[in-house]
């Protein structure tokens, strides 16, 4: 057996192995295969690995020294497909990302810098950059607060995360189809990136109120077919390609508000159907909301306006909080900042070990 160095770290409302690069295959075959042995992919129990049986907690980051000036750490997002033998960068993970500053201060890429530590991640995915604020107020990283993050129980430290370049990250622009309306078979939607490709559409045009359950959802197999249609047929035209294997574009049922929120939501990433929302999926949901003429704006019945504001996306576990300062002239937005708040813990430190022949590439 070869035994790699890893920590299991809960990062927002994910879970995953997070690795230093070093301690992994430099070819991409290699370490994808090492990495499918240490989640136990493909099982949908992962019961050979460490992996949760689920995409929210069959995740990995792969963190070094940055290559860029302006950056602490390059930090690499995998995700390790359950059922099937597939490792997939095709998307970033911004819930993965809360564990990378504590991660990366642990491990000596990043020195303490008193009460709270920023720390530059480059996030190899999409190419942007994130900054964590740490919270080191004795000399150590901080875990334990009362931050909560719902679909989290119990409270831990606040991280506070900027988003500072992530619109068009993976699509090249933030409306990837130069619309912020799109036609498919009769139905409207809006497909949009920052630092997420989503492609948003009406519940109720697909027949559903918008808050029924994850389970009911992903047990209606129609549904999914279509959706699974749209989100193909989607895929080129939002500049992704074929996304036949990939994990993009999320696909988000919106609602109206059902708790004084600005919209009510359900996403599909892309198959299961996710029990919160993803931090850069809500980031995207939330201009969205902000864009004129957008699904989102409708749903929400939101004029857009410029300026720094506060959405709250309603989710199945509660709500998501991002902060978006934008500026809207006419019928474009330009976003200036996103943030949010997460929280993440170190759950295990050591080796996950994994058998030998899937190291070499021999
Ligand atoms: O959108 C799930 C998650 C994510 C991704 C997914 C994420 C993000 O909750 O930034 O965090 O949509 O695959 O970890």
């Amino acid at each position: 057996m070869r035994a790699i160095p890893s920590t299991l770290m809960r990062g927002g409302t994910s879970k995953g192995l997070y690795f230093h690069a070093k301690d992994l295959p430099q070819s991409a075959r290699a370490r994808d295969r090492a990495l499918l042995a240490a989640m136990g992919s493909p099982d949908p129990r992962q019961i050979d690995g460490v992996g949760g049986a689920h995409p929210l907690t069959s995740k990995v980051a792969i963190i070094g020294p940055s290559k860029r000036p302006d950056a602490d750490v390059d930090y690499l997002f995998l995700q390790v497909v359950v059922d099937k033998a597939e490792v997939s960068d095709s998307q970033n993970c911004g819930n993965i990302l809360a564990g990378v500053g504590p991660w990366s201060i642990e491990h000596g890429l990043v020195r303490i810098a008193g009460e709270s530590t920023p720390v530059r991640i480059h996030m190899l995915n999409t190419g942007s950059i994130a900054v964590a604020h740490v919270p080191t107020p004795h000399g150590t990283v901080e875990y334990e607060g009362d931050a909560r993050i719902d679909g989290v129980p119990g409270s831990a430290a606040a991280i506070p995360i900027d988003f500072l370049d992530v619109a068009g990250s993976s699509c090249g622009s933030l409306l990837p189809t130069g619309s912020p309306i799109d036609r498919i078979a009769g139905l409207e939607l809006t497909c949009i990136d920052n630092g997420m490709p989503v492609v948003l559409m009406r519940a109720a045009d697909l027949g559903k109120r918008g808050d029924e359950s994850p389970e009911a959802l992903e047990g209606d197999e129609a549904l999914k077919a279509r959706i699974e249609e749209i989100r193909l047929a989607m895929g080129p035209r939002m500049n992704l390609g074929d996304v036949g294997k990939k994990t993009v574009p999320k696909m988000c049922l919106v609602s109206p508000a059902r708790h004084a929120g600005t919209i009510h939501t359900r996403t599909f990433i892309p198959h299961r159907v996710h029990e919160a929302i993803g931090v850069l999926g809500a980031v995207s949901v939330a201009t969205a909301c902000l864009t004129p003429g957008s699904v989102a704006a409708q749903v929400a019945g939101l004029t857009p306006r410029s300026g720094s504001q506060r959405l709250e996306i309603e989710h199945p576990t509660g709500f998501f909080t991002v902060e978006m300062d934008v500026t809207v002239q006419g019928a474009d937005v330009t976003v200036n900042r996103s943030a949010l708040l997460r929280t993440a813990r170190k759950l295990m430190q050591g080796e996950v070990f994994v058998p030998a022949s899937v190291w070499s590439d021999a």
